[in-house]
């Protein structure tokens, strides 16, 4: 079979064409779709992927060009446990991450793969990571064999001819491949070659696994890059707040997964803000670059948004509820009879009956959930009625602060500020949250996830806390840096803040110390809001007292907090810059 057959093939990159070959006579596909992008491509791969079963048309009146998609059971989240980085030194990957040596991980996927496309197609996924035409834009083809991929990858990035135009003869873009196999936990891989740029994934179909630009390439290869190339890629939503007086300041927000930051990229401030508007870069992935003006500059890689459903509402956050009405694909929630979309806590009435994520008849008498927990929508960026209008633009927005949190019961208050920059890194490099069914594994227990980077990081953990702070030679005029918690309890298990839009006080405070319009005071961690200069007006029964206690500081939960962070510095030690060791030294004195 010939690869590149003229009028199909829509790239002229010999590199490209070889690679694609290559891939071909191992995988041996029936037959290879090169991807152009085109909405009449989109048109004739929905149609096709209706008819195969592979999505289901939901009511278009309602729900223009949404589609519905179930995925394997077994199939239903990222997989920290079968995702590798491959170096050929295994402290290069570090003992945060699986390794396995490059040479063994090609023969083991050859092994896999060979073969796998039979009777089946591969498309050629051409896509960018960035604004066509900005300096940090790269270059991705993904080769798969799954349409709802090649869909998703449509709304997730920049796909179709423009990253031919982009690449031009270079040979410089990444190389995925994915194999769906029998979606079969056992033969299931996640392998990244950062050295080759290169990710090869088998036996999935789920998101975070396989649409290969996100993940994989944007933040585990696109972290490796950023160290060699002198630039950051983080797991960070971008937002710009602009003032009533048309003030805009941008600022990047690392939390784990399913942590809120969809919600946070896309905050409505309340009613008592008149005046102040939240405007969305990005709610996942940002990568970072000091500008000539000595600033640190931000874009959002992606194109799209791969959220959480269950829980979305217009309350939890009102733009995504607009944002899904259109052009969405649905993976994992409850469908109804007629042909609508349902999940725990959507707005309006519960449907009677529907049919859950496993296609079970689903009522509310039900013990299971009818959406999974981590049921997703994949929505195109340019729905958002608050898309900032430089999210496309190919210079990127300049970074004011950068804010660390996680979803913690205990010990970490509302929000405090670092010192200086070294200080931030410490209290990002030591975050921790409780876990999440963004991945498979312990549900809510702590763990430690530095700058929410564990499962994402390419390299050597202690390298990277070494890239964070030499960037700050690069970068004339930093970020400051903030630490924040929506999700402190009372000893009776109540929220002590109650978050969503009302997140805009904190995020008012953090904008007002950057601008310098704000003073702070000085705690054992790092700087708080005078409780005067804190805004709770128009907060209804949200006593002083409560704003108290949820910034209080527990010496005791201090010490364990400590002895916590220890297990990962231990860990990684011999990589750890001593910096963040005599930084812990300083909070203990101060503690
Ligand atoms: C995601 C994740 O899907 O972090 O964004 O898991
Ligand atoms: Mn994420």
């Amino acid at each position: 079979m010939s690869t590149c057959i003229p009028g199909t093939c829509n790239t002229k990159n010999p590199t490209v064409i070889r690679w694609v070959e290559a891939q071909a006579k191992l995988c041996q596909p029936d037959h290879i779709y090169w991807c152009d992008g085109s909405v009449a491509e989109k048109d004739a791969l929905t149609a096709e992927a209706v008819t195969k079963g592979i999505l289901v048309k939901l009511d278009q009146k309602k729900l223009p060009g949404c589609y519905y998609h179930r995925s394997n059971p077994n199939d239903v989240a990222r997989v920290e446990q079968c995702t590798y980085i491959c170096t050929p030194i295994q402290e290069e990957a570090g003992p945060t991450n699986n390794w396995m040596a490059p040479k063994e991980m090609y023969a083991k996927m050859r092994g896999l793969c060979e073969g796998s496309m039979k009777g089946r197609t591969m498309y050629v996924v051409p896509y960018l990571m960035g604004p066509l035409g900005s300096p940090l834009t790269k270059v991705g083809v993904e080769l798969t064999d799954s349409i709802y991929v090649v869909l998703s990858m449509r709304v997730m990035a920049r796909m179709g001819q423009q990253a031919y135009t982009q690449l031009g003869d270079s040979e410089d873009f990444n190389r995925g491949l994915h194999c769906m196999l029998d979606v079969n936990p056992d033969r299931r891989f996640i392998a990244h070659f950062p050295q080759d740029n290169a990710v090869i994934s088998v036996g999935s179909n789920y998101g975070g696994n396989v649409l290969l630009g996100k993940k994989c390439l944007a933040l585990r290869i696109g972290s490796y890059l950023g160290r060699n190339e002198g630039w950051m890629a983080e797991h960070m939503l971008i937002l710009g707040v602009e003032s009533p007086d048309g003030e805009k300041t941008y600022v990047a927000a690392a939390f784990p997964s399913a942590c809120g930051k969809t919600n946070f990229a896309m905050l409505v401030p309340p009613a008592h803000f008149k005046g102040w508007k939240i405007w969305t870069v990005g709610d996942d992935i940002a990568w970072m670059k000091p500008g000539p003006d000595g600033r640190l500059y931000a874009i959002n890689p992606e194109a799209g948004y791969f959220g959480v459903v269950p829980g979305t509402n217009s309350k939890s956050n009102p733009i995504a509820v607009k944002t899904i009405q259109r052009d969405t694909i649905y993976t994992n929630v409850g469908l109804t009879p007629d042909g609508d979309v349902w999940w725990e806590g959507k707005d309006g009435p519960v449907p009677k009956e529907c049919l859950d994520w496993r296609g079970n008849k689903w009522t509310p008498d039900s013990k299971e959930k009818a959406a999974h927990a981590n049921s997703r929508f994949a929505a195109p960026m340019a729905n958002n009625p608050s898309l900032d209008p430089k999210a496309d633009a190919p210079e990127g927005v300049p970074i004011s602060a950068i804010i660390f949190g996680g979803r913690r019961a205990d010990t970490m208050p509302l929000i405090y500020q670092s010192f200086n920059w070294i200080h931030g890194v410490y209290i990002g490099a030591t975050m921790g949250s409780e876990m999440t069914a963004a991945a498979v594994g312990g549900l809510g227990q702590v763990r430690r996830d530095p700058m929410a980077m564990l499962p994402f990081c390419g390299y050597n953990m202690g390298d990277y806390f070494r890239h964070w702070i030499t960037m700050r030679k690069l970068i004339k005029y930093p970020p400051r840096i903030f630490n924040v918690n929506w999700f402190r309890k009372d000893k009776d298990g109540n929220f002590l803040w109650p978050g969503y839009g009302e997140n805009m006080r904190v995020l008012k405070w953090i904008v007002d110390r950057c601008n310098g319009h704000s003073n702070a005071v000085e705690t054992q961690l790092g700087w708080v809001p005078y409780a005067k200069d804190f805004d709770l007006k128009g907060l209804a029964n949200y006593t002083p007292e409560k704003f108290n206690q949820v910034q209080s500081i527990n010496n005791d939960e201090w010490r364990r907090e400590l002895l916590l962070q220890d297990e990962l510095f231990m860990k990684i030690y011999t990589h750890l810059p001593k910096e963040l060791i005599f930084q812990r030294e300083l909070l203990v004195s101060r503690l």
